[in-house]
């Protein structure tokens, strides 16, 4: 069959064929995933429709306003995955503590447990922006059919399984990786079906877009100030670089995998780990990076290393086409 014909379904079973995950647990949790995205896909594509938009005048963990789709999202993953049984716990960066499935089910056998981002980006909400959803799998470190613990949630990025994202964008793609390379799929909406859109994605290893909110310049360091003089730079008189930035994530990470380009959030004076999160993140975004030939740090290392002390810690995070992050290092380095 044509590669380009492929569904998310096809290729899941292709893969399960051929990986160590025979069981088919990840299988079905990857195409519960597919099915949420399609259901929060519906919802963010009417938002301007309905009476939907703006706050509900809560604010979630991390003390943001909470937009309601937001809050749709989060309940849709949550709800689509737990009724079908197929993970064993969830932690999502709208709850406080992670949920435990098991203690709803103890013939619960599952092994994987799911950290997710149900709706990144979600201040561009409003102005019918890109926004997306972030999601990363490991498997459960404690002894299966008991409740899950903080420790299997708590892991090094380098033990994903899996991870992904969706963008909901001017068509809206699942962009995967289970470790064996990156994959990214199109939702034919008339018809419901994620496509193979994009097999093999690679990221060019230069690239000449950075993507940063430079209004925070004053609280950057030295070297970072440094780096970004020099992507303004002129060459063969003309800017070196392009300034790119929706203040999406998943759209800013999504456009420089294809493009090739650089994104970073660094720590500030005044948000000294910086603004996005380790686990729902940085660490799956950084898992596909490197999946398709990209790189990531957070000034000093793979962010994958870091093991991670807290749910909602937050990290420093620099990721693009590798020739560009290397360079970001050398001028971070300097100023050591
Ligand atoms: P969110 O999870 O509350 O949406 O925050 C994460 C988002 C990223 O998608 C984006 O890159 C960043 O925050 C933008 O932050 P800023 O507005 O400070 O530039
Ligand atoms: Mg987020």
């Amino acid at each position: 069959m044509n590669l380009k014909h492929q569904t998310l379904g096809e290729l899941i079973i292709e893969n399960q064929k051929n990986s160590n995950y025979s069981s088919g647990e990840l299988s079905k949790l990857l195409n519960g995933i597919g099915l949420a995205a399609k259901l929060v896909n519906h919802e963010v594509n009417k938002a301007g429709l309905v009476d939907i938009l703006g706050g509900v005048g809560e604010y979630n963990v991390q003390g943001e306003a909470q937009q309601k789709l937001d809050l749709m999202a989060n309940n849709t993953f949550i709800d689509t995955l737990t009724k079908r049984e197929i993970v064993c716990g969830i932690a999502s960066e709208e709850e406080e503590s992670f949920i435990n499935i098991n203690s709803l089910d103890l013939k619960n056998k599952n092994k994987y447990v799911l950290l997710i981002d149900p709706l990144d980006g979600s201040s561009n909400i409003d102005v019918n922006v890109s926004v997306g959803t972030i999601f990363s799998i490991y498997k459960r470190v404690t002894k299966i059919g008991t409740p899950v613990e903080i420790e299997d949630f708590l892991q090094e990025g380098n033990k994903q399984i899996a991870a992904g994202y969706i963008i909901y964008g001017s068509s809206t793609m699942l962009v995967l990786t289970t470790g064996q390379g990156v994959n990214g799929f199109t939702l034919n909406p008339a018809i419901g079906t994620f496509y193979l859109s994009h097999p093999n994605m690679r990221q060019p290893e230069n690239g000449e877009i950075y993507s940063i909110n430079e209004g925070n310049s004053a609280f950057f360091s030295k070297g970072l100030n440094e780096y970004l003089d020099f992507c303004k730079q002129p060459l063969d008189n003309k800017p070196a670089y392009k300034a790119r930035y929706v203040g999406s994530l998943v759209a800013d990470f999504h456009r420089n995998l294809i493009k090739g380009g650089i994104y970073l959030y660094p720590q500030t004076k005044i948000d000294l780990k910086g603004k996005l999160r380790l686990l729902y993140e940085c660490n799956p975004i950084a898992f596909l990076a490197k999946q398709a030939g990209g790189e990531e740090t957070d000034g000093k290392q793979s962010v994958l290393d870091i093991k991670p002390k807290k749910l909602h810690e937050r990290v420093p995070f620099f990721t693009g086409s590798s020739n560009m992050v290397n360079k970001l290092k050398s001028f971070l380095k300097e100023e050591e």
